[in-house]
């Protein structure tokens, strides 16, 4: 519609109402049509969705509760305190700030105020499984900071103590980070904790993919151990995208809410906060903890499906809700694979891994995740069963037959299945 001329408002709303739910309906459908494997996405429960848009959406509620820049605010200070207040019991830790836009907009704003240079820092390399926000040349991280990187061994792929003590004694950074985007393996957060007490520099835990595994209490939490510790909210942990929580001590508490604000944002998004109460609440339950529990069963089921159909995983295997196949054996790429999986309505991404020959674009790994399939109600047994189907696509280097049975099995196993199944929430 051309909006130049005589046209009234309401016909305006109208028209782009029209096209924009138009692309909701096409959205949804794509949603329940396909299924998502992408390691860092979720379906969050609709009691979490309601919140979203909520009449907080239009509040200014710059600055922290009982200190804000604006009045009116008296709701919303409840509302911040109790997102904090559940954030603290969810992680067992003293201070939260539940403001940040993302997790990545959190992990800028710690550096930002607290390790600028000569301060270094020290974090895994981007394709041996870290985030680009720890320093990727691409990004502010990298341009703005001092950086040393440690990463995988050769060997077996997963973290060699020695070698990030090492190179930790060489650089002398002011904060160690771990964590990251695609290292299927857990990280010992004790051993990582002395290495860095040894140079005096702080541990800082980018959880953003395992936050929900620690919160569900099935993995081993990065507190007593870590100083610092970002998360987004909407992978593993369910909740809300766009968000995040940065969890720490009460002696780092000052540093950190300044670092946020006035740091680097303004007013934060009052509805995402409730989302996020909503969320931190949802985790402490006992059906999360279920949930969490299959998340990571899931997860072995689909490496006991791939590894059935001859698939190299990177490391071996996965201890978490995420795995990494390597095609560069297979003289396919991540890039290929990808699309022939789209074809059979699975959605994965390509993803570089440890020691990879070819440029990102391409990469020679996929990455693929099992929290939000398992959200969805996707059982065990079926969970393998894709793993080795998904193998097969991959032996056989994208075979047009491998392809068509898996989309007969995600056609099959996956019709009827809601984004959200309901025995997920109280
Ligand atoms: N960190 C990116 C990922 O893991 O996919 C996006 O959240």
């Amino acid at each position: 519609m051309n909006y130049n001329g005589n046209v009234k408002m309401s016909d305006v709303t109208m028209a782009v109402d029209i096209e924009v739910s138009n692309l909701v309906r096409l959205e949804k459908q794509r949603q329940l049509s396909q299924i998502s494997l992408v390691a860092s996405e979720n379906y969050s429960s609709p009691e979490i969705r309601r919140f979203e848009g909520s009449i907080f959406a239009d509040k200014n509620a710059e600055g922290y509760p009982g200190n804000r820049c604006v009045s009116g605010c008296e709701y919303a200070d409840q509302l911040e305190n109790l997102a904090i207040e559940r954030a603290k019991s969810a992680f067992g830790c003293e201070h939260a700030n539940v403001q940040a836009m993302s997790a990545t907009v959190a992990n800028f704003a710690i550096m930002n105020e607290l390790f600028q240079p000569p301060n270094g820092l020290m974090a895994m390399r981007l394709q041996d499984g870290g985030h680009l926000s720890h320093g990727a040349t691409f990004h502010a991280s990298g341009r703005n900071f001092r950086w040393s990187f440690y990463g995988v061994s050769e060997t077996d792929e997963q973290l060699d103590y020695d070698e990030v003590r090492s190179i930790a004694l060489e650089n002398r950074p002011a904060v160690i980070i771990c964590g990251g985007s695609s290292y299927p393996r857990l990280i010992d957060y004790e051993k990582m904790h002395q290495i860095a007490r040894e140079i005096d520099a702080l541990l800082w835990v980018d959880l953003a993919h395992t936050a929900g595994l620690v919160a569900g209490r099935v993995i081993p939490s990065p507190f007593p151990h870590a100083d610092i510790v970002t998360t987004s909210t909407h992978k593993t942990l369910r909740g809300p995208r766009g968000g995040g929580l940065i969890l720490c001590n009460e002696r780092l508490a000052k540093q950190i809410d300044r670092a946020i604000f006035p740091g680097l944002q303004g007013a934060p998004k009052m509805d995402l906060i409730a989302a996020r109460a909503v969320l931190l609440a949802e985790v402490q339950t006992d059906q999360f903890q279920e949930y969490s529990r299959d998340v990571l069963r899931n997860a072995k089921a689909l490496e006991r499906g791939l590894l059935c159909a001859g698939a190299t995983l990177v490391s071996g295997g996965t201890s978490s809700h995420l795995l990494l196949i390597n095609l560069l054996r297979c003289g396919t790429t991540g890039n290929e694979i990808e699309k022939s999986l789209l074809e059979a309505q699975v959605v994965t991404n390509k993803n570089p891994i440890p020691f990879d020959t070819l440029p990102p674009s391409k990469a020679g790994g996929l990455r693929i995740g099992s929290a939000a399939l398992t959200t969805r109600g996707l059982a065990e047994e079926q969970f393998v069963e894709l793993g080795v189907m998904i193998g097969n696509v991959v032996m056989s280097d994208r075979n047009h037959n491998r392809v068509a049975d898996l989309r007969s099995f995600v056609n099959q196993n996956t019709r009827g299945l809601p984004l959200f199944n309901r025995k997920w929430v109280a």
